[in-house]
């Protein structure tokens, strides 16, 4: 009898334990983020500014013997930036203060390329310091991109360079306040003008930085700073592989700590990654990163960036979106609009969280505790979470609208202090009497965002598939965003045939060819148009149900290339780099090194230019960095008329413009001298010429 009185005390207080244990806070699941990255990931959004000798020179990359005399601005104005960012939204400004040409935006003490020799102010000028202000004032936060690689030091590559760069960092770390994230790309194209050598300068990215002891430093200079780091040692924050701004769908703020980094690991992150490294979208709000005047009527359009928006911060990552400061030290007015617009949109999107005031149950509360309840995940408090048991990775949380209720958005957010943890989940909608899956998707993260078509129903089940350990979930958020129509992308093949094609299929398509804005009582697009000559045309989707229609399309096209011809080239599959098309693109890899695509133009042109757009996929692109153009009449005697390289086009892989002077020619010679991935596979999507 007593035995059992013991045995009974025991099993008592072993429950009274286990339910104890289980209102208790969850145990990490490691690894966690530090403070600093959590902050940085509540910041989302945030500016980048690219400002350098490249904005007067309409170049990606500066060689490095750019002169100082050209930085000028007549009406530098970072209140501008910083008030435009602060009204988009954003929460930090990161800039340029050196790009790869080395010319610095502060008076530095390190070298002489910088505004201290600079025309601007008298050499008095210092952007850095007019920055931080303006950022102060309007309580911004302020980052810094300094780039490792200098083509104008004459140092660069040999050791004493490290010390230089070191300094430079400890001069912009030290006397500018608070900085958020300093930025180290890891570009290196091998040659520069270093101080006059012209030289091409190899260097080994995993030894040459002796990133370590700059970590250290940097990290004593600002305690609370994110590293971001592309070149060399894992730091704090990681790339996500392109700069077209999307990270993976499935997205894991996780990397190994050691280890090659492969691109579908910046993409996707790694699931049993030993180590916190969370994404960071980064793309332009232009195709380039420069100001080039040619791009001031290809700022994004609102739906592009609305993507972007889903693609990072709906995606667990951050955005940061990139303003080209004009010559005059401007924002360009047409970007300050498009960022404007976003944030509209933004805003009107997420005005109304229809889940604030439902009701929500949930299968399992962890220790059946208040504390970890289901109402936890719609009070729009991100410390508080709703958990389930420490035993459970599956579970269910239904939101009870009490009346039928139209939405297409889903918002949901993990608690990641203690780790991301969601593997999978789906999402169910009670539309009259029956459930129906709305979306399934896999990693949660920060945040998550799912866009469906708009539906009504009465309640919203959210089902967490698969989870690592038990699932804590911050916040959920049910929207009904408006409808956005994108504008419709416009081709023209080889026959000259304008294509246009609009994103969704029930919108019709209005065009113009004389450059007049398109409307509805504008042509109605009814199928391929045949043209000839040299054109320009804007097109609109239209919705008749909602009465929208999109932003306009604009393209603008040379002569129809229908008698060209590639020259002795069999596989008919290579017409694809004359379709119009840049996403069927067309390789060659059996030549030896330098490689030649020779085009029979048909007739005598008089070409002035030509474009290349590299081919945009993952796998083996080729794309060419390193190229020689010729052009003849005679193909016993070519002419060479541009040599060069395309900067920045393996992270961005867009159509690259080279102009010569104005010469005659039936053929043309596109020689491949060195591509990205040092090798001889050629990449090309398309080939235009620019003629007179
Ligand atoms: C790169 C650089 O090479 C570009 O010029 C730009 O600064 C971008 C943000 O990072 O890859």
């Amino acid at each position: 009898m007593k035995n059992h009185w013991i045995i009974c005390r025991i099993l008592l207080l072993g429950i009274l334990l286990s339910g104890c244990s289980q209102t208790e806070s969850p145990d990490p699941c490691e690894p966690v983020p530090s403070e600093n990255q959590l902050r940085w990931q509540q910041m989302e959004y945030y500016a980048f500014i690219h400002f350098s000798l490249n904005t007067y020179t309409d170049q990606s990359w500066g060689f490095g013997n750019e002169d100082v005399n050209l930085f000028n601005p007549d009406s530098l104005d970072t209140r501008q930036w910083a008030r435009i960012c602060k009204d988009a939204g954003m929460k930090g400004i990161i800039i340029t203060a050196k790009h790869h040409c080395g010319f610095c935006l502060w008076p530095t003490e390190t070298t002489d390329y910088s505004v201290k020799y600079a025309p601007w102010k008298d050499g008095k000028g210092d952007v850095l310091r007019e920055l931080a202000d303006a950022c102060k004032e309007c309580g911004l936060k302020l980052g810094i991109y300094v780039s490792p690689w200098d083509r104008n030091h004459p140092e660069y590559g040999k050791p004493e360079y490290i010390t230089v760069f070191r300094n430079q960092i400890k001069e912009v770390l030290t006397n500018y306040g608070d900085i958020f994230e300093i930025w180290f790309d890891g570009a290196n194209g091998g040659t520069g003008y270093y101080g006059g050598a012209n030289e091409e300068r190899k260097i080994d990215r995993t030894t040459y930085y002796d990133w370590q002891p700059t970590y250290r430093m940097i990290r004593e200079l600002q305690p609370g700073i994110v590293i971001w780091n592309d070149g060399g040692d894992r730091a704090d924050l990681r790339w996500v592989g392109t700069e077209a701004g999307f990270v993976g769908e499935t997205n894991w703020s996780l990397l190994d700590s050691t280890g090659e980094v492969e691109w579908g690991m910046l993409h996707w992150g790694l699931e049993n990654g030993n180590a916190w490294v969370p994404a960071e979208v980064n793309t332009s709000i232009r195709p380039e990163w420069f100001y080039h005047p040619g791009e001031d009527g290809k700022v994004k359009t609102l739906p592009h960036l609305m993507d972007t928006y889903y693609h990072s911060i709906g995606r667990n990552g951050t955005f940061l979106l990139n303003f080209p400061i004009m010559p005059n030290g401007r924002i360009h007015p047409a970007d300050e609009e498009a960022a404007l617009d976003l944030a509209q949109a933004v805003k009107e999107a997420f005005a109304v969280n229809l889940a604030l005031n439902a009701k929500a149950v949930a299968s399992n509360v962890r220790g059946g505790s208040r504390k970890f309840n289901a109402a936890k995940a719609i009070d729009q408090h991100w410390e508080s979470y709703w958990a389930t048991d420490d035993s459970l990775t599956t579970a269910s949380l239904t939101i009870d609208f009490g009346k039928p209720t139209t939405f297409n958005r889903f918002m949901v957010q993990e608690f990641i202090r203690l780790g991301q943890r969601v593997k999978s989940f789906t999402l169910e909608a009670l539309v009259g009497n029956e459930w129906k899956e709305v979306a399934r998707a896999t990693t949660i993260g920060y945040k998550r965002i799912l866009r469906f078509p708009t539906l009504e129903a009465g309640k919203l089940r959210f089902n967490i598939t698969a989870s690592k350990a038990c699932p804590l979930i911050s916040n959920i958020g049910v929207y009904n965003a408006p409808q956005i129509l994108t504008p419709p992308t416009i081709i023209r093949n080889q026959a000259g045939e304008v294509i246009i094609t609009p994103a969704d299929p029930e919108s019709d398509v209005y065009y113009t060819f004389d450059g007049s804005e398109p409307n509805i009582r504008s042509k109605k697009y009814a199928g391929p148009v045949p043209t000839d000559g040299k054109l320009e045309v804007k097109a609109i989707a239209f919705e008749t149900a909602s009465g929208k229609s999109s932003a306009v399309s604009h393209e603008t096209f040379d002569r129809p290339r229908k008698d060209w011809k590639i020259v002795g080239i069999e596989d008919e599959k290579a017409n694809a780099i004359l379709d119009g098309n840049i996403l069927s693109a067309w390789h060659q890899n059996t030549k030896p090194l330098p490689v030649d695509l020779v085009i029979d133009l048909g007739t005598d042109l008089t070409v002035s230019g030509f474009r290349y757009h590299p081919d945009m996929g993952l796998w083996g692109p080729g794309i060419i960095t390193e190229y020689q153009f010729f052009v003849t009449n005679d193909p016993n005697n070519w002419k060479l008329v541009s040599e060069g390289e395309f900067a920045n086009i393996r992270n961005n892989p867009l159509w690259q413009t080279k102009t010569f002077d104005a010469e005659h020619a039936r053929y043309v010679r596109f020689r491949a001298l060195k591509n990205a991935e040092n090798n001889n596979n050629m990449g090309y999507a398309e080939i235009d010429m620019i003629t007179k």
